[in-house]
């Protein structure tokens, strides 16, 4: 079979789910697919012109009934028509909220069971968020009605059985990472700005959202940082922000802490740190801990979720009970103090990243199961 039709809809904000969907995205139009972005904004990491891209803009009208906007809706609406007019072939739904069942009732709403829904499952989509009672029920329908169903790890694959009555097979895609744009690329007045009297550099990025823990974030470093000349610098923005910055301060680190906010490109500051920290309560995947790899960046993180499956502990970093900060912090201490070992270890996170989680590898297991949904 030739080039596909695609349909993509995904969160178009910051997160890791909407960068896996754009990514893909542009992927698959490089191979020669044409690509359908449906959402309510253009994806963040999908700047200017790209051949076979099209972008698709769901407008959900406000009206005074309406407290809750109801996106589900405008955005099945919007799917259906697109499908309709542009014959796609695939309807991928990436994050089961809402965006499954927006997927399910456009199908619902052509006939004939085209186009194919795949979803695929992110993590909070089931953990955090899609367990609740008041979601539960509608993920389990969508994922039952889905054609396909991908999760981003095994562990998350295992969690989706163990939460929900799901009677599909799932498939494990990894996260992926382009290892041609993600790679390491010292900038040494970069590296001055943030460490001028050459002090070692952590970084953290993240949607600053509770499960990401960043208040374990600050707690690390400040047991590094007695140890360590060494500043820590924090990217991305969300609602633990504040808590941060009042814990660095409490610290009396505010000078050693840089809060960067939301970076479109993070390769820059990746480039120039010594160890990634990500001590989170959830983890399903862990895209940045692959991104920071990818840049030769030790990852010294949670044992949960699907990190085990891409940090190969004790080989790229380290993996530690999420509530033993000590030992993360010893761990980055380690690192720290041994250039060669955070050498050796950044070069076999690189080495992973490219054998496992190359975009040219996991982009062909989305091609091979959209032609096997599109066969069936
Ligand atoms: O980390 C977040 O809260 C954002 C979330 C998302 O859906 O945007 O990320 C999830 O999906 C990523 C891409 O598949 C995974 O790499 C993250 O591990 C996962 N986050 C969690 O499970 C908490």
């Amino acid at each position: 079979m030739g080039r596909l039709k695609i349909g993509i809809t995904c969160y178009p904000t910051y997160g890791g789910s909407g960068v896996v969907g754009t990514e893909l995205g542009k992927h698959l139009a490089a191979r020669g697919h044409q690509v359908h972005f449906i959402t309510y904004d253009v994806p963040f990491r999908l700047a200017g012109y790209r051949e076979n891209i099209f972008f698709h803009e769901v407008e959900v009208p406000t009206y005074p009934l309406f407290l809750y906007p109801p996106y589900l809706l405008a955005l099945a609406n919007k799917l259906a028509e697109v499908a309709r007019y542009e014959g796609l072939d695939v309807l991928h739904a990436h994050y089961a909220i809402p965006h499954a069942a927006s997927a399910y009732l456009a199908r619902e709403m052509l006939g004939g069971g085209r186009p194919r829904v795949l979803t695929t499952l992110h993590g909070t989509d089931i953990t955090l968020v899609g367990s609740q009672p008041s979601f539960a029920d509608i993920v389990a329908f969508s994922i039952n009605r889905s054609d396909g169903v991908t999760a981003v790890s095994e562990a998350l694959r295992r969690q989706t059985l163990e939460t929900f009555a799901v009677e599909k097979d799932i498939h494990v895609i990894y996260n992926f990472v382009d290892p041609d744009e993600f790679r390491r690329r010292p900038d040494q007045a970069l590296l001055n700005r943030f460490a001028p009297g050459g002090e070692r550099v952590l970084i953290h990025v993240s949607n600053f959202r509770p499960t990401k823990r960043v208040d374990r974030v600050v707690e690390i470093f400040a047991r590094v940082a007695r140890r360590v000349p060494a500043v820590l610098l924090m990217v991305g923005d969300g609602p633990d922000l504040g808590l941060a910055r009042r814990l660095g301060h409490e610290h009396g680190l505010a000078e050693r802490l840089f809060f960067l906010g939301k970076q479109d490109q993070v390769v820059p500051l990746l480039s120039i740190a010594d160890v990634l920290l990500l001590p989170s309560a959830h983890e399903s995947f862990g895209l940045v801990a692959l991104e920071a790899m990818a840049c030769e960046v030790p990852v010294v993180a949670s044992r949960l979720g699907g990190l085990p499956e891409l940090v190969a502990d004790g080989q790229c970093g380290y993996l530690v009970p999420q509530d033993d900060l000590e030992a993360m912090a010893e761990r980055a201490v380690a690192l720290l103090q041994d250039a060669d070992l955070r050498r050796s270890m950044g070069r076999a996170g690189r080495q992973r990243a490219v054998e496992h989680f190359n975009a040219e590898r996991v982009v062909a297991q989305y091609e091979d199961l959209y032609r096997s949904l599109v066969d069936a």
